[in-house]
């Protein structure tokens, strides 16, 4: 209609999805602002720019799964030769583990910032609000106050953790937020929830020393495949993790020797009242979507179970306000989820794109000791779509050789391949859990999506000795009743 603005797109959060979207849009010349700001956590722990992934998820998760990694590296490297003078005193230094995963977090948020700055993103560090649809209020840390009118409005405020609604749970027990920074060491450490968060922090804690226990009310990684949820349960029951299944925290007590006195009950007898003294609890238990303070009612933007809608733009109910990242309601939380819907935004915004996001068959991986890779259906999605009848699943276990010289434990190193029955048999789901599953999935998730099928695969040569290549070699249907174990 004509009129201006002070601003082609202010963007509400500087993370994963906000980021991404301010720099792709700035690439077509608009006039870009983005909002950052962390409240700090009950504990007092706070962060720079770059958002949950870089400062307290995806990034400090992946070292901490290689310091855990690493400590497992160090065992087998004696069966391999190696010459350890004490290896009873091998153990992790925290301080150092911590001093070292932050070091490398606060020379992202550097580069992050300068990049902003190269690119000519204009970086707000405040907190953002609506007062209309198109003039969004900043409290700037410095506790100045700014209106900014724009055309476009992102919101990209991205999430943070829940706490149960028990005493003590938010004076004495931290969450993910925390432990990436955590001034003492976390010893004994009891986790309360089984999602991958809950697992993943588990899983690393275990492996670098500590004692660990998961409290699971219910089931194990709700909404991944639950045969190979179960299988990572067991894999790290076997590494000494210790699962409590069905039950939920009732209380948490500090003790006159600083130690947590925690109680649980389960489901199934509420009377039945367990305890423990622990140095942590970590609760892992969900997230939210940090909606509460933006005023979107003054803007008119609709929230869902404190999510936002959008349609295939990414656009919200309000025509010039666009959404994108964990914010989103029913879309997988993931960061490169976000970026890739969020460069989507940009280009549609200002460069005409008619492109739109794909959320289908998006792969991940939880980073459990033994990893768990997957990309597309699990088997019961799988099931429950296209019917028993219609589904072939391909299944081995397997023997990663550089296992068997530590004799490592190969129990839970397993595969499967989950396709339709008929014709070439397409592909619909592909699972592994086993090592460096990550970088495996990756590569079969372009596949997936490329529409490869059972024929194919079975064509494909394998590379020797490796891991990812039990994916060409796929032979035995669960239907046959066949035991998917390897003779050697
Ligand atoms: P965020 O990255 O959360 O950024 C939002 C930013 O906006 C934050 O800095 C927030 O403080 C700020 N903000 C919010 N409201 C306002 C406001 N009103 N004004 C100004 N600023 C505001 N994903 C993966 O793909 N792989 C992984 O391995 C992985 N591991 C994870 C591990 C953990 C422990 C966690 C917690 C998450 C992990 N994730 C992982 C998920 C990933 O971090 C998120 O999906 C991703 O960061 C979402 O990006 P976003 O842009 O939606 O929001
Ligand atoms: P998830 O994946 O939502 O998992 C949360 C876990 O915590 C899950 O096992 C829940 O059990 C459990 N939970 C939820 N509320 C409680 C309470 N009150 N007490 C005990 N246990 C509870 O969350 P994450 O923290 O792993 O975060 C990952 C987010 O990123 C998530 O939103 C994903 O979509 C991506 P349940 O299965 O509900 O019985």
């Amino acid at each position: 209609n004509g009129e201006s603005y002070e601003y082609d797109l202010v963007v509400i959060g500087g993370g994963s999805g906000g980021l991404a979207c301010a720099k792709e849009a700035v690439q077509f010349g608009a006039k870009v602002a983005v909002l950052d700001f962390v409240k700090p956590t009950p504990l007092g722990t706070k962060w720079g720019l770059g958002g949950t992934c870089v400062n307290v998820g995806c990034i400090p998760k992946k070292l901490m799964h290689q310091a855990s990694l690493l400590g497992e590296a160090i065992h087998d490297s004696q069966a391999y030769g190696w010459e350890i003078e004490k290896p009873e005193n091998v153990k992790i230094n925290w301080t150092k583990l911590t001093e070292s995963v932050q070091n490398h977090i606060k020379s992202v948020n550097w580069v992050t910032r300068v990049d902003l700055r190269d690119k000519k993103v204009e970086y707000i560090n405040g907190l953002g609000y609506f007062k209309d649809p198109h003039n969004v209020h900043v409290v700037l840390k410095n506790k100045t106050e700014r209106t900014l009118n724009t055309k476009y409005v992102v919101i990209a405020c991205g999430g943070r953790p829940n706490y149960p609604d028990i005493p003590g749970a938010v004076e004495f027990g931290i969450t993910s937020d925390d432990i990436f920074s955590l001034e003492r060491e976390p010893g004994k450490t009891l986790v309360v929830g089984a999602g991958y968060i809950g697992l993943e922090c588990a899983g690393f804690l275990k492996g670098i020393g500590y004692d660990v226990s998961v409290l699971v009310r219910s089931i194990i990684l709700r909404g991944f495949d639950q045969q190979m949820a179960e299988l990572v349960k067991a894999s790290m029951a076997e590494k000494g993790v210790e699962f409590q299944v069905g039950a939920k925290p009732l209380s948490v007590e500090k003790q006159d020797n600083g130690k947590l006195l925690v109680k649980w009950a389960f489901n199934d007898n509420p009377s039945d009242v367990k305890q423990d003294v622990v140095d942590t609890i970590l609760f892992a238990i969900g997230r939210h979507a940090l909606v509460e303070d933006m005023q979107l009612d003054r803007a008119g933007i609709k929230v869902i179970n404190g999510k936002i809608d959008v349609d295939v733009n990414s656009k919200t109910n309000v025509d010039n306000i666009y959404a994108v990242g964990d914010v989103l309601y029913k879309k997988p939380e993931l960061t490169p989820v976000a970026i890739n819907a969020g460069r989507i935004i940009a280009r549609h915004l200002f460069n005409n794109s008619k492109e739109v996001m794909d959320y289908e068959d998006v792969a991940t991986t939880v980073f459990s000791p033994l990893e768990y890779g997957s990309v597309g259906l699990s088997e019961e999605n799988a099931i429950s779509r296209h019917g028993e009848d219609n589904i072939e699943v391909y299944h081995a276990y397997y023997k990663p050789t550089e296992f068997f010289v530590p004799q490592r434990s190969v129990r839970y190193c397993y595969l499967k391949a989950v396709a339709l029955r008929e014709g070439d048999q397409k592909i619909l789901g592909m699972h592994f859990l086993g090592p460096a599953a990550g970088e495996i999935i990756q590569g079969f998730a372009a596949a997936l999506k490329s529409g490869i099928t059972m024929k194919i695969l079975k064509n494909t040569v394998g590379i020797h000795p490796t891991v990812a290549e039990e994916f060409t070699r796929l032979l035995i249907t669960k239907r046959s009743g066949v035991d998917p174990t390897p003779a050697t």
